[in-house]
């Protein structure tokens, strides 16, 4: 696995803490109770996040490479070429389905100002190409139609629209004559558009807020606007300035919407706050003819690793120019979905912890249950966990399968017989004497503190 996968970072002094207040703080610091809004989205625990726009044309990253690989001029002319008859939102959502997604998010506009719905305020949209369908209408149909919550991405910089200040990331080139007042005009009545005619959307999921145009006023005052025409609706932390980098992790005090947003990364644990880690199934966000695709192993230790540490996995898929996502990619999906169908009780539902994300296990838990999720058992075998304050009463496979374990005053331990692993994620269900859900954190040995352990040498 690849070490930008492995986030969070062991802290013996704080872990020895945790252990010693864990009993008397054990209520205090349980996981916080999800604001009911919230409910559907944090036990989905998994979306799919899609990346689209004329720039699939060429290849290259969508926004970023406006000005970039692709001259502006050439960019903002991909447009009138964009064509993608093979376009079949059914497709899409149930390739979402299948996958176990529970929701889907697509940029319905990215940095680059293009809109893929037929907007009225501004003719730089789906309409003025040869398509000429409106991917908002179908994909939103198709989601309610199939279940999967419809929800959109939407920047708040827009490198292409003239009275929006900035020209290219980071503003290296400005605008002649923008106008900040106007442009937040036009957001709102663009989002009004999408929410009346789309909606009720799941989530918006703001992006470009870190662009110094924006302030933490116009975010507070977007996000009253939004949830005062659609009361139930998620907004992610990107509608403020209290991201702190791609951690995607909220600075305390600071207005930060409903959810933090780690990218291309997974989020450390966090329950008194929820997150979301948004990663390529590839490496580009966008369509790139080649790229290099993630391992099923990847995948799904992924989203494990978001649910153990108590947060969602949002996948995205760039769809290519003719309006397919690629099969290699459907197929990667399908593999995901179908490791769900069978170990599916250990993520939808369920709140991370209480052990501790590790570098082989992570752990889930709902209700009288905790999922211990073993990913690789050479070094950990048999597994060993640090002491619990309930009592287990049986350990099994989620199958039914044979787990071999004993529990005393220095722990438990856990062996699966070689030919009932999953060469991906051994999922074993704890039935405790009591509930999991007012269990403080435990931490865990991390393997290479593990394998210290069996390198000392014995006196
Ligand atoms: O839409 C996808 C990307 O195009 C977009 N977000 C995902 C969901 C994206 N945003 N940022 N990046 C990709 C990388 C850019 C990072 C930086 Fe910064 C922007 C470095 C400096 C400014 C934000 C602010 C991150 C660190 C500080």
């Amino acid at each position: 696995m690849k070490k930008m996968f492995i986030t969070r970072v062991f802290n013996p002094a704080f872990a020895g803490l945790t252990l010693l207040l864990g009993g008397v703080l054990a209520l205090q610091s349980a996981p916080a109770t999800p604001d009911a809004r919230l409910k559907w989205w944090q036990e989905a625990r998994f979306g799919m996040f899609i990346h689209w726009g004329p720039v699939s044309i060429k290849g290259t990253e969508i926004g970023w490479s406006r000005g970039a690989q692709v001259p502006v001029e050439e960019y903002d002319k991909l447009y009138l070429q964009f064509n993608p008859v093979q376009f079949d939102a059914n497709a899409w959502v149930r390739t979402a389905r299948e996958a176990g997604m529970k929701y889907l998010v697509i940029t319905s506009r990215h940095h680059d100002g293009f809109s893929l719905w037929n907007t009225r305020h501004s003719s730089y949209n789906i309409m003025n190409t040869p398509f000429k369908r409106d991917v908002l209408a179908e994909l939103s149909k198709a989601c309610r139609e199939q279940g999967v919550k419809f929800c959109i991405y939407y920047s708040l910089c827009d490198w292409w629209h003239p009275d929006y200040p900035l020209g290219s990331p980071g503003g290296r080139s400005k605008k002649p004559s923008p106008n900040m007042e106007r442009y937040v005009e036009y957001m709102k009545n663009q989002l009004a558009e999408i929410m009346v005619r789309y909606g009720p959307l799941g989530i918006v999921w703001f992006d470009g807020e870190w662009e110094s145009p924006w302030t933490a006023e116009r975010g507070e005052d977007m996000y009253r606007y939004l949830r005062a025409m659609q009361p139930s609706l998620i907004i992610n932390n990107r509608v403020g300035k209290a991201r702190k980098g791609m951690e995607g992790s909220s600075n305390r005090g600071l207005f930060a919407g409903d959810y933090d947003t780690p990218e291309q990364r997974i989020g450390r644990y966090q329950d008194t706050r929820p997150w979301e880690s948004c990663i390529t199934i590839c490496q580009q966000w966008a369509w790139k003819p080649d790229d290099k695709l993630k391992s099923l192993p990847q995948c799904i230790q992924t989203l494990a690793r978001c649910a153990g540490g108590d947060g969602n996995l949002l996948l995205n898929v760039g769809p290519m120019p003719d309006g397919r996502i690629e099969p290699r990619q459907v197929e990667r999906l399908k593999e995901i979905g179908q490791w769900l169908k069978r170990n599916g009780e250990a993520i939808y539902g369920t709140r991370g912890g209480p052990y501790l994300p590790s570098t082989n296990i992570v752990s889930t838990r709902h209700g009288k249950y905790i999922y211990v999720h073993v990913f690789d058992w050479q070094g950990v075998e048999p597994v060993k966990l640090p002491p619990l304050p309930r009592k287990v009463k049986k350990a099994s496979l989620l199958d039914g399968g044979l787990v071999e374990w004993s529990q005393n005053n220095s722990g438990i331990t856990l062996q699966v017989p070689f030919v009932f692993r999953d060469k991906i994620n051994t999922v074993i269900k704890l039935s405790l004497d009591g509930s999991a859900m007012d269990l403080a954190t435990i931490p865990l040995a991390q393997a290479a503190d593990v394998k210290k352990e069996q390198t000392k040498p014995k006196k």
